[in-house]
């Protein structure tokens, strides 16, 4: 069976959501019908993984970023945040807390709220962070052996017509679309094109490739979201020497790839095995996509003392005579 077919599964559900500054339980946490951002679709997110850590608690990975880029896409949007960057980052660790999780994604997001309708409406601002369980994104599998991926019919929106640097719910529509086409083909991810016609990113996950060692990835200035999976990528591999480069390529240059793999929160670091029905490299796991993912893995589990920075612990660390 197809990877893309276990996705369907129901949300494993945790027990309370903050809304507004409260924890309300799953069933209550609800909005009107005339929510204005349901109907035009800007609404700010982010999606946040929190990992467990060696003592038994449990780390948020790269919080103050993503609060950071939170504030930055509600910025570009021109929506004025009702909760300051210490308030949002306080409270999602107050969210792993209630719902007593030391792993889940966390789903912070801000809309304009009902009231008045119409384009030009500007309704206060709402602000709500949930949290799931959420394995293997693009599957266990896809994980270990490399997913297979389809260049989309839809090319990646124009930075001047949409700000990808916003991470904004009316872009997805852009992504759902390339994602569903991609899925009913029978493959696993889409990769979007840019407006020239380069590789831009997948529908939820920047694009990496490996050639003669040297690790290629597409720059933000090409109109990608900027990843903070991109970003650690880039950190992990040149503290391992390894040269990054980023650099626009072509579809074709893509299909000839030693490597390639995809990253994101949400899917972390899938190998690609497949482009179009080419075969990249041996078909499997590349050894640099190996040993990246690998660190990555160990530095999100709070293994690896030289990217701890990256990790805001939910509770204080249960000393070891504690522990005892
Ligand atoms: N590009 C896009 C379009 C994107 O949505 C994501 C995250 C990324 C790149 C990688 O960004 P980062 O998570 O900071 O490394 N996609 C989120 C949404 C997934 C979903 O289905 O919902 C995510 O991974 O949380």
């Amino acid at each position: 069976m197809a990877a893309s077919a276990k996705k369907v599964e129901k949300l494993k559900e945790s027990t309370l959501i903050w809304m507004d500054g409260k924890l309300v339980p799953w069933a209550d946490a609800k909005v009107h019908v005339l929510t204005h951002s349901l109907h035009y679709g800007v609404a700010v997110f982010e999606g946040i993984r929190c990992y467990p850590q060696p003592n038994g608690g449990g780390a948020i990975f790269r919080l103050r970023e993503h609060v950071r880029r939170l504030f930055e896409s509600a910025h570009i949007c021109l929506m004025e945040m009702p909760f300051t960057k210490d308030e949002v980052f306080e409270a999602c660790k107050q969210v792993m807390i209630a719902n007593k999780m030391n792993e889940g994604y966390l789903r912070p997001i801000a809309y304009y709220s009902d009231g008045l309708m119409g384009v030009g409406a500007v309704n206060p601002v709402r602000l709500t962070i949930a949290t799931w369980f959420w394995g293997a994104y693009l599957g266990e599998e896809g994980l270990k052996k490399g997913i297979r991926v389809k260049i989309s019919s839809y090319t990646r929106m124009h930075m001047n017509s949409d700000p990808t640097r916003a991470k904004v719910t009316g872009h997805y529509l852009n992504g759902v679309l390339a994602k569903r086409e991609a899925l009913m083909a029978g493959y696993d991810e889409a990769i979007l094109l840019d407006q020239q016609g380069y590789v831009a990113e997948a529908t939820g996950e920047n694009v990496f490739i490996v050639r003669d060692g040297v690790l290629y990835t597409p720059p933000v200035a090409g109109g990608i979201l900027e990843g903070i999976t991109r970003e650690s990528i880039i950190r992990i591999a040149r503290d391992k020497n390894v040269q990054v480069e980023e650099r626009r390529f072509s579809r074709d240059y893509l299909y000839c790839a030693d490597e390639a793999f995809m990253c994101g929160t949400a899917a972390e670091i899938t190998p690609v095995r497949e482009v179009d029905d080419r075969r990249i490299g041996a078909g499997e796991m590349g050894p640099i996509t190996r040993e990246i993912q690998s660190t990555f893995f160990r530095a999100v589990r709070g293994l690896e003392p030289r990217y701890t920075e990256w990790l805001t612990p939910i509770e204080a660390p249960i000393s070891a005579e504690a522990r005892a």
